[in-house]
């Protein structure tokens, strides 16, 4: 069954593959499973029918048979336990590879993520030019141990997996910050995976979306 997921109808990211459905796309051309899109507005996502799908009014759900997914971990996580390619199949191998997926969403992203989001919704604050140090230093000190683990390996564990996808999509909010590029083994990492087919093919889908939309 061909399963269905969500994005944005027009991305706010003007189609730089910043948005979480990137993450479930690229999962899902890694491991070569044809899938559907369901486009949303902002005001679509607030409605009751794609609130069942998803209790927070967001982007991306999964929908394949009786099966809807919410959260963009969790989906990658259903995709990765249901196809090859995405988890190695040695038991502490795939565990470890797992840890690095809840290292990507709970322990690098969120910095991340908080920095992102003053950027956006803080800068006409007094405390604005403050803040912006103390929300940075918690990216770079995060960032550094990355780096430091990941050292000159091409993956966080011996093959490329599904957390290094996590890690990668989360790593790339930071493009135009200028804070990946002191580290510049994980800007080749990021380099690495966008450089996968995969990717490419998951980054060309998204972005032929927001063409679409602004030349409609
Ligand atoms: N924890 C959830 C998950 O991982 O799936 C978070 C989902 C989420 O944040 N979804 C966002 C959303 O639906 C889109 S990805 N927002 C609409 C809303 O909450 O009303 C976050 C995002 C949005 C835009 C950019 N950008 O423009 O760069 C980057 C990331």
């Amino acid at each position: 069954m061909t399963p269905t997921i969500t994005a944005f109808e027009r991305s706010p990211d003007r189609g730089k593959g910043l948005a979480r459905d990137m993450r479930v796309r690229w999962a899902l051309e890694e491991v070569g499973q044809p899938y559907d899109v369901r486009l949303l507005s902002f005001d679509e996502m607030k409605e009751a029918t794609h609130r069942a799908l998803h209790p927070f009014g967001q982007i991306p759900t999964y929908e394949e048979g009786d099966l809807a997914l919410f959260e963009s971990g969790a989906i990658v996580f259903h995709i990765a336990a249901h196809h090859a390619g995405l988890l190695p199949d040695d038991a502490n191998a795939r565990a470890r590879a797992i840890a690095w997926m809840f290292a990507a969403l709970n322990t690098v992203e969120p910095p991340i993520v908080d920095r992102a989001s003053a950027m956006l919704v803080e800068r006409d604050k007094t405390w604005f030019e403050e803040r912006l140090p103390i929300l940075e230093g918690r990216v770079r000190d995060r960032l550094a141990e990355l780096s430091s683990r990941l050292g000159d390996a091409d993956w966080l564990e011996d093959a490329f997996s599904a957390g290094d996808l996590l890690m990668v999509t989360v790593l790339r909010r930071l493009s135009g910050s200028g804070i990946l590029e002191e580290y510049p083994n994980l800007s080749a990492y990021v380099a690495r995976g966008e450089a996968r087919p995969a990717y490419q093919r998951a980054f060309d889908d998204q972005l032929a979306v927001f063409t679409a939309a602004s030349s409609g």
